[in-house]
């Protein structure tokens, strides 16, 4: 008897492990995310899912770095909770790229490109990083190994938003050294044919 309670706890332990979260930043038990443009937050993405939960509120804006290591490349942004204090709110979340900081203040106007979206509770589950490289006129995803100057920000109300970064193995480039010598190869063996 007892070793069957054993076994069951263990199993327990185990399904609870498999589905432990991975968060790239919780504010609700750390920090505040930076609110000067000059030094955000800098946080490290890691392989496969890992969550980003904050609020933010008219005077509170979250501005951070994603450090995306060399061998990996960030697929989605996906919004998986929305709560505002305003029924309908929509929410802004932006960044720019090879960048460790913004290139000005968010309020004072871009002139640099910008990838960006409105989010709010009709956009759960979706994966906003199309949408955001769409509108900011940039190469469609995923983004590669860099650092990325992400800011969040709201206007009159408060919101807190949990977004899922899904992250993979970075597909190599094809080696153009290679190529070529493979096209050398290829080339010499026709001639050769002929
Ligand atoms: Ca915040
Ligand atoms: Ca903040």
């Amino acid at each position: 008897m007892l070793f069957s309670r054993y076994v069951l706890l263990w199993f327990l332990l185990c399904i609870g492990s498999l589905h432990a979260q991975v968060y790239l930043h919780n504010e609700s038990v750390g920090a505040d995310l930076g609110d000067n443009y000059m030094s955000p937050t800098t946080l490290a993405l890691s392989q496969g899912s890992s969550l980003l939960d904050y609020t933010v509120g008219e005077f509170d804006t979250d501005l951070l770095t994603l450090h995306i290591p060399l061998g990996l490349q960030l697929d989605s942004i996906i919004l998986r909770n929305y709560q505002s204090t305003a029924v309908g709110n929509v929410s802004f979340i932006g960044f720019q790229s090879n960048r460790t900081t913004l290139s000005g203040f968010p309020f004072s106007g871009f002139s640099d490109q910008i990838n960006y979206s409105l989010y709010g509770a009709l956009d759960l589950n979706e994966n906003l990083l199309p949408r955001m490289l769409q509108l900011g006129g940039s190469p469609a995803g995923p983004l590669q190994a860099g650092n990325y100057a992400f800011w969040m920000n709201e206007t009159g109300t408060t919101s807190s938003a949990v977004f899922e970064f899904q992250s993979s193995a970075a597909i190599p480039e094809p080696d153009v050294a290679l190529l070529g010598l493979f096209g050398l190869f290829v080339f010499s063996v026709r001639r050769r044919r002929m």
